[in-house]
């Protein structure tokens, strides 16, 4: 197999989609020497097997807005891969959603999966609907119309969507309310549910309390201390909320946030009281992180995003290629430390190959935000128990799988310096699994 080979066919067979040659590209770079130490791999043509995804389910999604006028939108649904488990994987409403950009989310998700050592197998899904701007009652009968089409090709044992961008507890709830009245069973399909109907304590926290547990395992392994270190965070939406909870619990100081519409620099840190604001206006009032510049006199740059500022640890928490090679080069020259990625493939292929070359402590999204879905599985483990653990376990076994994602990184991405290169380590650890399960259940 070459990396270069198995791209130019996907360029020509896929036209147009360049964030999945990207998430392809970075993955089979990272495997290509262990894939090819297997030749039984190539006999079965596993690569295109893994690269191409089983199946994308898309259909025209119809709803009425406010002033009665009727719209239409587009729903996807992309099953990777379930050669590990049912297929498993966010749900994205974003007006940026098209089928190239579903196809590299649910590719990382496969890998990610495999890494958080439960069976869940890789996919992703959503619209170009955009719940900005929209009211209540719109975003409930969106959701619904929605999930009129999806329901059909989900179910607990074959594939369980759950939040991403644009979908957060609100979404998730109208969705599955729809899913049960169509389905007519009570299993949990869907993860990210509300707590008083079978969702998991802890699962809003997940993915940014496991991104913090990564980074300090990362930094564990040179000996630092994440107390008073200097972190800026980008987004303000679910992960990147949870992932400032946790760095403040820790004493970090987060100094950034961030939107679709630029940054907050907070020079004194976000406080405990100071994040409150930011949930409650992000999630109750759906307002814009300008509104925090207004409400405590600090610096706001329109269109801007937050690597600019002198830092300690960076986190991206917002979305794709939102961090590029320039910004990595400012942030190396800052001093940054380490780079710990809440989003999905934050960093643009530049930026990984300068904090690669720095040997700066940095971990790939599916390795460090793996938080998220781990949860996920946990709560699909409750609903099949018809149980609900406790904060307290749930909380401990996230500790526990960030733990063993880092440990299986170390594993397979130690280099001759003795330095870790997460990104090979994850991307081998994720690869070995999933080929492994493959190969055991035939061509297929
Ligand atoms: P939310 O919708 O809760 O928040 C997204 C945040 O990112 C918002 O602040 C949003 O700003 C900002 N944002 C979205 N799109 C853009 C853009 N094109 N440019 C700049 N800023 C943008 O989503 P999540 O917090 O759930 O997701 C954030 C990232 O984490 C994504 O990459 C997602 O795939 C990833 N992720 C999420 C997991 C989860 O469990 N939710 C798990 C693992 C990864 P605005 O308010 O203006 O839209
Ligand atoms: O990117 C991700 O891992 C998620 N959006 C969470 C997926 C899930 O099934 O919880």
């Amino acid at each position: 197999m070459k990396t270069e080979e198995v791209i130019d066919n996907l360029k020509q067979r896929f036209p147009g989609e360049p964030e999945y040659y990207q998430a392809v590209q970075e993955v089979l770079e990272s495997i290509e020497d262990t894939y090819n130490e297997h030749p039984e791999f190539e006999d079965c043509n596993l690569i295109e097997r893994l690269c191409i995804p089983d199946r994308i389910v898309s259909f025209r999604v119809t709803w009425t807005d406010d002033q009665g006028k009727v719209r239409t939108n587009m729903g996807y649904r992309v099953q990777h891969n379930n050669a590990i488990g049912p297929y498993k994987g966010g749900l994205r409403f974003h007006s940026s959603v098209k089928p190239g950009i579903l196809k590299f989310l649910a590719f990382e998700q496969t890998f990610k999966n495999s890494l958080t050592t439960l069976p869940m197998g890789g996919a992703k899904g959503g619209s170009d609907f955009s719940p900005r701007g929209k009211s209540n009652a719109e975003v409930m009968r969106f959701c619904q119309a929605f999930m009129t089409e999806l329901w059909r090709h989900i179910g607990p044992d074959t594939d369980v969507p759950a939040g991403d961008i644009g979908v957060g507890g609100r979404e998730v709830g109208y969705m599955y309310g729809m899913y049960k009245k169509l389905a007519r069973e009570n299993t949990g399909t869907l993860t990210g549910k509300g707590i008083d109907f079978g969702g998991s304590l802890i699962r809003p926290e997940a993915t940014g309390y496991g991104n913090v547990y990564f980074l300090q395992e990362m930094l564990k392994t040179r000996n630092i201390d994440i107390k008073g270190k200097v972190v800026a965070v980008s987004g303000s939406g679910n992960v990147a909320q949870y992932t400032a909870e946790k760095l403040l619990q820790l004493g970090a100081k987060v100094v950034t946030m961030s939107d679709s519409d630029g940054y907050i620099y907070d020079p004194d840190g976000i406080d405990r009281a100071k994040l409150d604001y930011i949930m409650e206006l992000k999630n109750l009032y759906r307002g814009r992180i300008r509104e925090y510049a207004e409400e405590y006199g600090v610096k706001y740059v329109p269109g801007g995003r937050p690597w600019s500022e002198k830092c300690d640890i960076a986190m991206p928490c917002a979305t794709q290629n939102e961090l590029d090679g320039e910004d990595a080069q400012t942030l190396l020259s800052n001093g940054c430390i380490a780079v710990s990625e809440g989003g999905n493939m934050p960093s643009t292929p530049e930026a990984v190959a300068a904090f690669l070359k720095a040997r700066i402590l940095y971990a790939p999204g599916k390795a460090s935000n793996a938080g998220g879905v781990s949860v996920s599985g946990l709560e699909m483990t409750q609903n099949a128990e018809k149980l609900c653990w406790t904060a307290e376990e749930v909380d401990a076994r996230l500790h526990q799988i960030m733990e063993n994602i880092h440990s299986q990184c170390v594993k397979f991405g130690r280099q001759p310096d003795g330095t870790v290169n997460y990104v090979r380590g994850a991307n081998v650890a994720g690869f070995m699994k999933v080929a492994r399960a493959m190969m055991a259940q035939g061509i297929l």
